[in-house]
C-alpha cells in the first residue's frame, strides 16, 4: 500500500438492512479484487468480515470489519457493517470517518427500514452513495420491484447495470455504461433478445445524468445522445451531490455485477482529495480551519473504532485526514489534551493484520491503544496541528442489572466489562445510586446479550442479566416556598450552626437543577452559599419517592442565618440538604418515566396486530405508512412497556418483525405505575438489598 497517491485512495463502507447481503458482498469484492484466495461465505464460517466467533455462530455480523486491500494500482479500505439496529450504530460510528458507502439491497425484499435508516444517515453526512443491488441470482429477486422500493426512501436511483434474467437463470449483466453483456467468461454485445430493454434503460440513464448537469442537458436535447465520458461525468457529479442514486445490479454468490462495483468504487466513490475538507479548528488560536488530504501537512486524524485483539491487545484504529505519521511519531490527542507516541502502524484484513511504515491521508491504520485515547477522538499533529471535531457516538437505550454468576467474580466482571465498553462505545457501564447495582447500558437486548457473550469468551467470566432497570426520576409538581433547612448542634464540645431558606419550583422537562443565590445582607456569608448549593446537590441524586434522581426543579436560597463561631461548611452542607428534601416533600414530588421513539417495521399483515400491542402497552402511535412492502409504525412508549419488546414482536410476526428504539423524552407517569415503582423501592430498602 505503499505509494500510493491520495487520488487513488478509497474507503467506503458497506450498509443496509440485516442480512440484505453486505458481508456476502464484501466477500466478493476481496475475492475478485484478489485480496482474498477463496470465496468467503457468512454460513460455513469462512467469511474474513465476519471474523468474530459471535458473529461466524449468529452468521450475521455484530461489529463493524476494517478490510484494507490494494487493486488495480489503488488502495481501498472497505468497512463492513452491521444491519441489526443492536450493532447499527457501529457503523454509523465508522461511517462518519469515510468518504462514501455502498449501500446493499436485497433484490428479494427491496429497500426495509434498515437500509432508510442508513441511507439516511450517510446523507445526512454526505456521503456519496451506489446502490448494490444483491442476490438477483435468488429465486424470489425481482430487480425492478427493488429500485422502485429506492424511491419510496426518497433516493432517486438510476440504473447504470440491469441484470440479465434472474434466479437460476441469471446469465450475467448488462452494463448500461460501456453498453456490452458481462457473463462469467467476459464482456461481449448484449443478445438480441436483451437489445430492446438495454436500449430504454440506456435512454433513462442519459436523460438522468443529463439532469444533473447544464451543459450535458443542453446537449441532449440537442443531440438525444451522450457520449460515454459524458454520462461518467454527469454520475459522477450527481452522485457526488446526493442528486442521483446509481444502481447496479449483481450477486455475491455468482460474482455478477462485482466488476460493474469495482468500477463504481472507483470512479463515482470519492478519493480522499474529491471528497469536501474536513472543518478543523487550530490548536494554535482555535480559529476555523479546513483540514486538507495533503501528505505534507501537519497530521491530523480521527479514531473511529477500537478493538480487542487476540494477539496485539487493544488497538485504536485511526483514519489520517491530513498528513503522516509513523511509527513512534508523537500525536497529541486533540479531544483530550494528552500527549501520545504512536507504536508500530497496522493495516487491517478483518481479524488479522499486517504492518505498514507509514499512513498518509485517507489511510486507515490501528496502533496499540493509546492511554489517554477512545473512539471517536481526534489527533493532532504537536506543532501547527487542527484538531477535528469528535465523531458522534450514539449512546446504550437500554439498562440491565449484572451481576456475576460467580461470588468473588465481581471486580473481574467489571474491569473485564470495562474493556468492552472501551471497545465498544455505544455501551455504558454505571452504577445505579438507588440501589447500588451495576447497570449494563446498550442499544438494545441483543446488544447487551452478545456483549455478555463476549465476556464469557474472551474473560472466562459470566453474569446474571436482571430485568432491565428503568431510569425513572423525581420531580416537584408545584412551588413550595420559604422552607427552613436547620442544622443546630450546640450542645458539648464545638458547635455547628447553620440555617437556609430555600423556595423550589418546578421546570419544564430535560432542564435540570438550578440553584439561585438570592441571599442578601450577609445571611449567610458568601464562602459559605457553595456548601448550600453542595448540600442541594447531593441530595437531589436520591429522591423522597423511590430513590431515583430528582430533575427539573430551580431551588432559590433566599435566606438564612449563621452563627459566628458555630457555623462552617459542614453545616451548611447539611442545611442545604435538610432544606432540599424537606422543600421536595412540599412540592407535592411526584415520579417521571422516560418514554421511548419506537420505529416498527412489519409485513402490512399484522399492521393490527401490532398496533393493538402497542396500545396495550401505554403507546401512543404517530404513524404508520408503507414503505417498499413494509409497513412503519412509529409510537411512542413508555420504555418500563418495552423491556421485553423483542420477543414480543417475534411471537406476533413469526420472526417478521424488527423494531429499533431510542430514548425521546421524560413523563409524569401516571398513579397505578408510580405507586408500583415506590412499593418495589421500599421493599428492596426494607430487605436491605
Ligand atoms: N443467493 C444469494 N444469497 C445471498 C447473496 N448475498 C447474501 N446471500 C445470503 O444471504 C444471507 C445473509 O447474507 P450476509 O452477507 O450475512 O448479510 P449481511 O447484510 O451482512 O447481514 P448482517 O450482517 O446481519 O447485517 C446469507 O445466508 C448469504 O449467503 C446473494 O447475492 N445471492
Ligand atoms: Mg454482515
Amino acid at each position: 500500500m505503499k505509494n500510493v497517491k491520495v487520488n487513488d485512495t478509497r474507503n467506503f463502507a458497506l450498509i443496509g438492512h440485516a442480512g440484505d447481503g453486505k458481508t456476502s458482498l464484501g466477500e466478493a469484492i476481496l475475492y475478485a479484487a484478489g485480496a482474498t484466495r477463496a470465496l468467503g461465505n457468512v454460513s460455513d464460517g469462512s467469511s474474513v468480515l465476519n471474523f468474530l466467533p459471535e458473529e461466524k455462530e449468529r452468521e450475521s455480523s455484530i461489529s463493524s470489519a476494517i478490510y484494507a486491500f490494494d487493486y488495480d494500482g489503488k488502495h481501498f479500505t472497505l468497512v463492513d457493517t452491521p444491519g441489526d439496529s443492536n450493532f447499527q450504530a457501529d457503523g454509523q460510528i465508522a461511517l462518519q470517518a469515510l468518504d462514501g458507502a455502498i449501500l446493499v439491497v436485497s433484490a428479494a425484499g427491496g429497500a426495509k427500514v434498515g437500509t432508510a435508516r442508513m441511507w439516511r444517515y450517510a446523507r445526512d453526512h454526505e456521503l456519496p452513495m451506489v446502490t448494490f443491488v444483491s442476490g438477483v441470482d435468488r429465486d424470489l429477486a425481482d430487480f425492478d420491484r427493488a429500485v422502485t422500493s429506492l424511491r419510496d426512501i426518497e433516493a432517486s436511483p438510476v440504473v447504470i447495470s440491469l441484470p440479465m434474467g434472474g434466479g437460476e437463470d441469471l446469465a450475467g449483466v448488462i452494463d448500461l455504461v460501456s453498453m456490452k453483456a458481462v457473463t462469467k467468461t467476459g464482456e461481449a454485445e448484449i443478445p438480441g433478445d436483451w437489445r430492446d430493454v438495454a436500449e430504454t434503460a440506456r435512454e433513462q440513464l442519459v436523460e438522468s445524468v443529463a439532469e444533473c448537469d447544464d451543459e450535458l442537458l443542453e446537449k441532449y436535447l440537442e443531440e438525444g445522445e451522450l457520449t460515454g465520458e459524458e454520462v461518467v461525468r454527469g454520475l459522477v457529479a450527481g452522485a457526488r451531490s446526493g442528486a442521483l442514486m446509481p444502481v447496479i445490479a449483481g450477486s455475491a454468490m455468482t460474482s455478477a455485477g462485482i466488476g460493474q462495483l469495482l468500477w463504481a468504487i472507483q470512479e463515482i466513490l470519492p478519493s480522499p482529495a474529491d471528497r469536501a475538507a474536513w472543518p478543523a479548528r487550530s490548536l494554535a488560536d482555535d480559529s476555523e480551519q479546513l483540514a486538507a488530504a495533503d501528505p505534507e501537512a501537519p497530521f491530523a486524524g480521527i479514531v473511529l473504532k477500537t478493538l480487542i485483539d487476540r494477539y496485539a491487545g487493544t488497538l485504536s484504529v485511526f483514519r489520517v485526514v491530513s498528513g503522516t505519521v509513523h511509527h513512534d511519531t508523537t500525536v497529541l490527542n486533540a479531544s483530550r489534551g494528552e500527549k501520545e507516541r504512536l507504536g508500530k502502524l497496522h493495516a487491517l484484513q478483518g481479524g488479522e493484520h499486517a504492518e505498514v511504515d507509514e499512513a498518509g491521508p485517507g489511510d486507515i491504520v490501528a496502533v496499540a491503544k493509546l492511554k489517554s485515547v477512545h473512539t471517536g477522538d481526534a489527533l493532532a499533529a504537536e506543532k501547527g496541528g487542527l484538531r477535528l471535531a469528535s465523531l458522534t457516538i450514539p449512546q446504550g437505550v437500554i439498562s440491565y442489572a449484572i451481576q456475576a454468576k460467580t461470588k468473588g467474580d465481581e471486580d473481574k466482571v467489571y474491569t473485564s466489562l470495562g474493556r468492552l465498553v472501551e471497545e465498544d462505545p455505544t455501551l455504558q457501564l454505571g452504577r445505579e445510586a438507588s440501589t447500588g447495582e451495576f447497570l449494563l447500558t446498550g442499544r438494545g437486548e441483543l446488544h447487551v446479550r452478545m456483549t455478555v457473550r463476549k465476556l464469557k469468551r474472551m474473560f472466562g467470566v459470566d453474569v446474571d442479566l436482571k430485568t432491565p432497570k428503568v431510569p425513572y426520576r423525581e420531580t416537584i409538581t408545584r412551588k413550595a416556598e420559604n422552607v427552613e433547612g436547620k442544622l443546630k448542634k450546640q450542645t458539648g464540645g464545638k458547635g455547628m450552626f447553620g440555617v437556609c431558606y430555600l423556595t423550589v419550583e418546578p421546570r419544564a422537562r430535560g432542564e435540570g437543577i438550578e440553584f439561585v443565590d438570592e441571599v442578601k445582607g450577609g445571611a449567610i456569608p458568601r464562602g459559605l452559599i457553595p456548601a448550600v448549593e453542595k448540600g442541594v446537590l447531593e441530595s437531589c441524586e436520591s429522591g423522597p419517592l423511590a430513590g431515583y434522581p430528582v430533575v427539573d426543579v430551580r431551588v432559590h436560597c433566599i435566606d438564612g442565618k449563621h452563627h459566628p463561631v458555630d457555623s462552617n461548611e459542614m453545616a451548611f452542607k447539611l442545611a442545604g440538604s435538610f432544606g432540599f428534601k424537606a422543600a421536595i416533600e412540599k412540592g407535592k414530588p411526584t415520579l417521571l418515566e422516560p418514554i421511548m421513539d419506537v420505529e416498527v417495521s412489519i409485513p402490512d399483515q399484522f399492521v393490527g396486530d401490532v398496533m393493538g400491542d402497542i396500545s396495550g402497552r401505554r403507546g401512543r402511535v404517530q404513524s404508520s405508512e408503507a414503505q417498499g412492502g413494509t409497513q412503519i409504525i412509529m409510537a411512542q412508549v413508555p420504555m418500563s412497556e418495552m423491556l421485553e419488546y423483542a420477543s414480543s414482536l417475534t411471537s406476533i410476526t413469526g420472526g417478521q418483525g424488527e423494531f429499533h428504539m431510542e430514548f425521546s423524552h421524560y413523563d409524569e407517569a401516571p398513579a397505578n405505575v408510580r405507586e408500583k415503582v415506590i412499593a418495589v423501592a421500599t421493599a428492596s430498602e426494607s430487605t436491605g438489598s
